[in-house]
């Protein structure tokens, strides 16, 4: 199965976060925004894994403080002028270590370690969704009208937040966007966040 680790959204900011998308739906074609339900913030993706016991086992073993999240601007990978995947930001300290953790705790098992963390929380892709495009994958149209709105406005505010757990996800891809399941919740410990 196909699966990563990610932080869950809390209800006030999902909804901020469908706002600020149902403003600017309307005003761009040919964009394939993200499904509320789908919101998310991925630690790690670990992509096709035959049996998840052993993943569980180690990320069961990650002990830290939850983390607070504080969720401003948008953006774009790879950057601005050539558009493929729209996002929110984030303020969160404490998230790259958390994500290190994560990846630390997998080490060995074959999964690629990251080079470098980028918190975000994805809004909309275009062309095949990947991080990378394929060779001579353009941006479309919608995109790069999009990134020119949301370059010319202020950026966001939608809300902080404090996760006290993750998640193992599995990601099942439908022709209709990817169908997420939550498979395993893991505490985030301690009683106040480390800000
Ligand atoms: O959190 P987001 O939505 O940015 O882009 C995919 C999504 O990230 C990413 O994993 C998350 C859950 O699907 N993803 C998909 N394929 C990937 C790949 N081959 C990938 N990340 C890295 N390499």
């Amino acid at each position: 199965m196909r699966l990563f680790v990610a932080l869950d959204i809390e209800e006030a900011i999902q909804q901020r976060l469908s706002a600020y998308v149902c403003e600017l739906k309307p005003r761009v074609s040919g964009v394939r925004f993200v499904n509320n339900a789908n919101f998310h913030v991925t630690l790690k993706f670990l992509g096709e894994v035959a049996s998840p016991e052993e993943v569980t086992q180690r990320l069961r073993q990650i002990e830290h403080a939850p983390v607070a999240l504080n969720f401003r601007g948008a953006g774009f990978f790879p950057n601005p002028r050539a558009p493929r995947i729209f996002w929110a930001g984030m303020e969160a300290p404490l998230l790259a270590d958390l994500a290190k953790k994560v990846d630390t705790a997998l080490s060995g098992m074959g999964f690629a370690a990251e080079k470098e963390y980028h918190p975000h929380l994805t809004l909309a892709r275009s062309g095949s969704g990947r991080p990378r495009p394929y060779p001579g994958e353009r941006s479309p149209e919608g995109f790069q009208q999009l990134a020119r709105l949301v370059d010319g406005s202020a950026a966001p505010e939608f809300g902080t937040m404090t996760a006290h757990e993750f998640y193992l996800y599995e990601s099942r891809l439908a022709p209709g966007g990817a169908i997420y399941t939550k498979l395993e919740r893991f505490a985030l410990g301690g009683t106040d966040p480390i800000r």
